[in-house]
């Protein structure tokens, strides 16, 4: 047993072994994944907790849709992360996840449209990034499913409606409704990797909708006072598509991560598709990535990118950045 398991992820285990359905078991099961702290000691346990997600997710399909009891707050992730937009009816969640993907959700101009999860693929570069449409989050009308949804999230994104007068409260009550589901929704600058008591430390961004809309520049400005110094603040018109440049990149950074090319010896980088690890991420991360067998055969490696390196070899523990190309040799 790996140390430095967290009461939370204990919990989440203990919740795993209560289970009955094979539902709760893949919630459980989820919870531990996202709780489960990332080093090298967890590497195994971690492997085998997305085995049994993956064959109870099997064990589901065969038991045919009859049998299956389907959790509509499960949204199976894809793409280099997910970001989940939370917020109060009608700030334009719907309207963003339509102009940043090819998904549809429906759209109307009265509150509550949006009654289940939707995910969209939204373009970012040469990855994509999944951004999750929701049911509002507001006082009763939240569904405890939505908050368990965002705690296994990459990322969070704090949708507004600007034009509102309201809207600072309504910040303010979605955190605190967070925070009583043990999840901390944390700005820029914070170890999101750090756990506490059971609560999940998730990166988190404000979009500030319907600039479009007359007479808000105080309301922007109150936000800024508020809430800059914690939270990168976007503001966009989903409705006219202005700020939405800004926004995707924003919806990268949220997560996290760097886009890593391989190279082979003497051929140009395989610019095709990158692989993608969190920031952080060291030579030997990235070697296990590509293929478990590197990690016992890698030799050395040369990397081109930043820090000018130009082709200079690298040692095991290099801290690789955004855009590095890394040639391996065995
Ligand atoms: N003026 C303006 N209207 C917008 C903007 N974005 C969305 N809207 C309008 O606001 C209304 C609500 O938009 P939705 O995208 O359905 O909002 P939602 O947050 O998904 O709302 P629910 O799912 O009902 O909670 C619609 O009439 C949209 O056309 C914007 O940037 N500017
Ligand atoms: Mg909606």
């Amino acid at each position: 047993m790996p140390a430095n398991l967290t009461p939370d992820y204990l919990a989440a285990e203990a919740r795993f072994r209560g289970a009955v359905t094979t539902e709760d078991k893949l919630v459980a099961l989820d919870e531990m994944y996202a709780t489960i702290p990332k080093h090298k000691g967890t590497e195994k346990l971690r492997a085998d907790i997305k085995r049994r997600m993956s064959k109870l997710r099997e064990k589901e399909k065969q038991a045919g849709p009859k049998s299956k009891r389907f959790n509509e707050f499960h949204i199976e992730k894809q793409g280099a992360g997910q970001v989940i937009l939370l917020g109060p009816a009608n700030a334009g969640r719907s309207t963003l996840v339509s102009a940043l993907t090819s998904a549809q959700p429906e759209i109307a101009d009265y509150p509550y449209t949006t009654r289940a999860p939707l995910p969209g693929m939204m373009d970012y570069e040469d990855i994509s990034v999944q951004i999750v449409d929701t049911p509002a989050i507001f006082n009763e009308h939240t569904d405890g499913g939505l908050l368990s949804m965002a705690r296994v999230a990459d990322s969070v994104a704090l949708v507004v409606d600007v034009s509102d007068n309201g809207f600072l409260d309504q910040l303010e009550d979605i955190r605190d409704q967070a925070l009583r589901s043990k999840l901390m929704l944390v700005g820029k600058g914070c170890d999101a990797s750090a756990h506490s008591a059971g609560v999940i430390y998730m990166p988190t961004f404000i979009i500030a909708n319907k600039i479009d809309k007359p007479d808000i520049e105080d309301n922007i400005e109150a936000l800024r006072e508020m809430y800059a110094s914690e939270y990168d603040i976007y503001l966009t018109s989903a409705r006219l598509g202005e700020g939405l440049e800004d926004l995707r990149r924003g919806m990268f950074d949220s997560l996290e991560i760097i886009r890593v090319y391989t190279k082979m010896p003497g051929k140009p980088a395989d610019r095709d598709k990158p692989f993608t690890l969190k920031k952080g991420s060291t030579l030997m991360d990235f070697a296990a990535t590509v293929h478990k067998d590197f990690v016992s055969r890698l030799r050395f490696a040369r990397a081109w990118g930043s820090n000018h390196l130009e082709g200079a070899k690298i040692g095991r523990d290099y801290i690789l950045q955004d855009g590095d190309i890394v040639e391996m040799h065995e």
